[in-house]
């Protein structure tokens, strides 16, 4: 099903503060930055190898993603896979009862189409399945 590992979400409390250690310490290559206004973050995106680390900073208290570092701090937030035909993958999972957060695919960074599975059902890990159609995901 997966093509391979699209993007790690790593959650962070501010982007500027941690780009230099991503950046100049580690060198990854910085893509750039997008304010995803739905899901209540900003993103920033580095190269590693064919995959990439998305960087996500709340922009509001009541993001997921500013609940999740209340609740467990600063840290690797969630997995996105590639794949081919989500809408597809998606169906199957409905129907195999496998929890879903998005029960159809939206948009997400870069205009690429995306769908969280709940960690209830993942073993508490948060995946992504992410589809591009020649954007990115997030
Ligand atoms: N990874 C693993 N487990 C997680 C998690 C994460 N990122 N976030 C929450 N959980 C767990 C919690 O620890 C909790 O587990 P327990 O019940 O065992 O304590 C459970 O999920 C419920 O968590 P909660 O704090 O009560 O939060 P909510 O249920 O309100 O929301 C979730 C959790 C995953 C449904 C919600 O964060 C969500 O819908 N996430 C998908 C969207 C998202 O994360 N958007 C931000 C990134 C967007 C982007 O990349 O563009």
């Amino acid at each position: 099903m997966g093509k391979k590992i699209d993007h790690i979400g790593v959650a962070v409390r501010s982007i500027k503060e941690v780009l230099p250690f991503y950046e100049k310490t580690l060198g990854l290559t910085f893509l750039g930055e997008e304010v995803v206004e739905s899901q209540r973050v900003k993103v920033a995106f580095l190269q590693i190898g064919e995959s990439k680390i998305e960087l996500l900073e709340p922009t509001s208290n009541e993001s997921a993603v500013a609940k999740f570092i209340d609740k467990r701090g600063e840290g690797i937030h969630h997995l996105a896979i590639g794949v081919d035909k989500i809408e597809d993958r998606i169906e199957e999972f409905i129907k195999n009862g496998i929890p879903m957060i998005d029960e159809a695919a939206r948009q997400g960074a870069g205009g690429a189409n995306i769908a969280f599975m709940h960690p209830k059902g993942t073993n508490g890990v948060l995946v992504e399945l992410c589809e591009k159609r020649g954007g990115g995901c997030s």
